[in-house]
């Protein structure tokens, strides 16, 4: 397993708090395309002529620097190998009028596949099976990944759109290959994400998250669907969060995570929809604006991101 980045590099020496925000969820829910999104986001923000912010990124083995020129590229990454962990470091500084304000977000991203192991729902006996032959990470290894992970002070669970949806919805254009059954369910992963995080804070003592951001990933496969046939945008024109449409969507198709959510008293609990666009002719292309030379994103989605953990810290 490769080793942390926080103990192999030295980072800058900075003032104020290091939030840890921990990017879980199962595999192919988006994780690796948010990481990159986020890192053209932030970029993009500190290159703004007077922009107030400024960025760096601290990559343990420039697979996120890499794959966000694949994405700006037009080509999806591949899926993050078992066995692998993606490590770095965003440091975020806001110039406020009473100071500057220095986030220092640690982010561990790992393939889906660990992550079922980890959360020990892996029940499938045709699961168990596709995991023969990988290299995947000893007990030992998993167990200190997953205590890593979970010592975290904030979470981000992005949760699929179309995989959701495809669980009880045969009509949906676009979702006939989405798996379906309970291992690949979100509503039952994301659940046992939040179970784990929960009893992990409780049995070791730990304060509870003081956020848990629910990125509700690839709305562009069903934004049409939700929009005109269901009559649920979950987003305005400009990419805002409808909050009314939101909270409907998490309580009809993510119930049990979302009753699971409310018990917690969780200070900040923010969803969002996300999304890049992909190529109509090609899903595993995406399209590239070729003004700005970026994807096709909700920039919105991402800024929110970016205020909401410059204001969890
Ligand atoms: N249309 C569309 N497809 C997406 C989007 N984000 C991801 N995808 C598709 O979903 C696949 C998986 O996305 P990843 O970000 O690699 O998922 P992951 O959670 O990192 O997956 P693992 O690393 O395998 O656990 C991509 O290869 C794309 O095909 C999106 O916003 N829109
Ligand atoms: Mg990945």
């Amino acid at each position: 397993m490769a080793s942390a980045i926080l103990d192999r590099i030295r980072l800058p020496r900075m003032s104020g708090n290091i939030s840890e925000t921990s990017l879980v969820s199962t595999k192919g829910s988006g994780k690796t395309v948010i990481l990159d999104c986020l890192n053209i986001k932030c970029k993009d923000r500190a290159n703004k002529e007077d922009s107030k912010f400024r960025y760096m990124i601290y990559d343990a083995n420039q697979t996120v620097v890499s794959d966000t020129s694949l994405i700006e590229h037009g080509t999806f990454p591949e899926p993050t190998p078992s066995g692998n962990i993606y490590e770095a470091v965003a440091d975020l500084k806001f110039y406020e009028r009473l100071g500057i304000k220095w986030r220092r977000v640690p982010f561990f991203e790992l393939p889906g596949e660990d992550v079922r192991r980890m959360i020990g729902i892996v029940k499938q006996a045709e699961e168990q099976d596709a995991f023969k032959g990988e290299q995947i990470l000893s007990s030992d290894e998993l167990k200190a990944l997953y205590e890593k992970i979970l010592s975290a002070s904030s979470f981000i669970i992005p949760v699929s759109v179309p995989r959701t949806l495809a669980q009880t919805n045969n009509s949906i254009p676009g979702l006939e290959h989405e798996p379906k059954g309970v291992s690949t369910d979100p509503d039952v992963n994301a659940h046992a994400i939040i179970q784990n995080i929960f009893e992990f804070k409780m049995e070791n003592d730990l304060l509870l998250p003081n956020a848990i951001i629910i990125l509700l990933t690839k709305y562009d496969v069903c934004k049409e669907w939700l929009e005109v046939s269901r009559k649920l945008p979950l987003v305005e024109k400009d990419g805002t969060p409808v909050r009314k449409n939101v909270l409907d969507f998490m309580r009809i198709y993510l119930s049990q995570t979302n009753s699971a959510l409310q018990f917690f008293d969780i200070k900040k609990l923010i969803v969002i929809p996300v999304w890049v666009w992909a190529d109509p002719n090609n899903p595993k292309k995406i399209l590239i604006d070729s003004k700005t030379q970026r994807p096709f994103y909700n920039h919105r989605g991402y800024d929110m991101l970016i205020d909401t953990l410059r204001d969890i810290g």
